[in-house]
């Protein structure tokens, strides 16, 4: 067991939707941190490079339209394998597949707008906080 420090966003679709409280409560409740903080509007420079294994593909473009279409709340969350946890939380990313009592399973539909972004492992989290918060 081993705390660590992930990297979580509410992308604009749970922006817009009002899932903020929701996604956050979800969280706290099941006893990680909220270290911190920060709203904002992710541009097209930000978006290749937080989803540089993606850019080429033929999603990317949809991808890259939607996460800039909004404010995001991007946050750092702390806790025991927080990672992994909060994975489990999120769900699998095509909320269609995603299991109910996960954010993605209760509230989701379509794979582009999935409500949540949350990292897939260590070395991810500490890249994509340098990239919001560095
Ligand atoms: P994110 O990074 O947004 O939390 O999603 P995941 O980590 O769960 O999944 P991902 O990197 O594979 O996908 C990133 C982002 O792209 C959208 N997407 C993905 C899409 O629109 N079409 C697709 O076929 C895939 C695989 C959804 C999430």
């Amino acid at each position: 067991m081993a705390v660590q420090r992930t990297f979580v966003m509410v992308k604009p679709d749970g922006v817009r939707r009002g899932l903020v409280g929701e996604v956050v409560s979800r969280l706290e409740r099941k006893g990680l941190r909220l270290t911190r903080a920060r709203m904002l509007t992710v541009d097209a420079d930000l978006a290749s490079r937080h989803y540089a294994e993606h850019v080429g593909k033929d999603f990317y473009s949809d991808l890259e339209a939607f996460i800039t279409s909004g404010p995001v709340l991007a946050m750092e969350w702390e806790g025991e394998e927080a990672v992994e946890v909060t994975r489990g939380l999120m769900g699998v990313t095509d909320p269609k597949k995603a299991l109910p009592g996960t954010i993605r399973g209760d509230f989701g539909l379509v794979v582009t707008e999935n409500i949540v972004h949350g990292s897939d492992s260590p070395a991810s989290a500490e890249r994509e906080l340098g990239l919001f918060f560095g």
